[in-house]
């Protein structure tokens, strides 16, 4: 029997899920892709999921799509394309729309809709020897996954070209220098890092954070009016939550804030 794609755990107050394909680097297959759209689903679900970590077993990260899948039986290769639609655009929208924040645990090498998928996380902590490669330019196709939306977004324009046209790995440690993702750590302190970060997540007020996600997502196509406007209305419902009036409360009486995540009042 073959080991599961995708292994997901559940920890008080949010989910560890690994991509288990390591003798691949966890390539996406559909098999893999399918696993972990019901993991995130699984995760969605469950009321008291209030962080998501992603991370992958082994040596690897992610190494993008599968390429062995790309060819066909009769030794054509498969066109490119239809998966976008199918699996890796669902996937990249279902990451940014999620009502809690999403951890990428960056373990090791991350290319191609491997890396992009990295990027689509909210917060992106990856281990010092780990590597960043828009691979896609190296067989002839363009980077996909959101990575055209979020490398210039990041790094700026010349940073991203240079990524996408090279396809030269980028550290840990630059990546986190150019602003690509929040932390480069050691190898052995990413995941108690990356776990530490889930704890303060399971503790914190959930559905603000989820507006934030929101605000941030939508900056990147509004002028600042429709921006402002945007965050008057997030605010007013933010303003209405439980956690708001618990945070103030707890702020005035000097003790630390019991946030519970909820958008309504009880
Ligand atoms: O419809 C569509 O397909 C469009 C969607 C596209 C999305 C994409 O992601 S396109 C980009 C696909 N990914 C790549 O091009 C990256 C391919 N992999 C690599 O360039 C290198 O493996 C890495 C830079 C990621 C790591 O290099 P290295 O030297 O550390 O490891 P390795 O020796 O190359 O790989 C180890 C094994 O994993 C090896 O298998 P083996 O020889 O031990 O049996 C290798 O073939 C396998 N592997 C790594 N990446 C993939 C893979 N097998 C299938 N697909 C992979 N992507």
């Amino acid at each position: 029997m073959s080991a599961a794609p995708v292994l997901s755990e559940t920890r008080d107050g949010y989910r560890v899920v690994t991509l288990n394909r390591p003798e691949r680097l966890n390539a996406f297959n559909i098999a893999l892709h399918e696993a972990l759209a019901d993991a995130i689903h699984e995760a969605e679900r469950d009321r008291t999921t209030r962080a998501l970590l992603i991370t992958g077993a082994g040596r690897a990260f992610c190494s993008g799509q599968d390429l062995n899948d790309r060819i066909m039986q009769n030794g054509n290769i498969a066109a490119a394309g239809e998966s976008l639609r199918t699996h890796y655009n669902p996937l990249v929208r279902k990451l940014r729309a999620l009502p809690f924040p999403v951890v990428a645990a960056v373990n090791g090498v991350a290319a191609g809709a491997g890396c992009n998928f990295a990027l689509a996380c909210d917060i992106v902590l990856a281990a010092r020897s780990a590597t960043f490669v828009e691979a896609f330019a190296r067989i002839g196709l363009i980077p996909d996954a959101g990575g055209t939306w979020f490398l210039p977004r990041l790094v700026g324009s010349a940073r991203a070209r240079g990524m996408a046209l090279l396809a030269e790995p980028i550290s840990a440690d630059k990546a986190e220098e150019w602003g690509l993702i929040w932390k480069a750590v050691a190898d052995d302190a990413l995941m108690s890092e990356a776990e530490r970060i889930c704890v303060q997540f399971a503790k914190a007020p959930t559905y603000a954070l989820a507006l934030t996600k929101q605000a941030f997502d939508s900056a990147g196509h509004n002028d600042l009016e429709t921006q402002l406007r945007l965050e008057y209305d997030l605010q007013k419902r933010a303003g209405m939550s439980p956690d708001f009036a618990e945070g103030v409360r707890a702020f005035v009486e000097k003790r630390k804030p019991n946030f519970t995540g909820s958008r309504t009042r009880r």
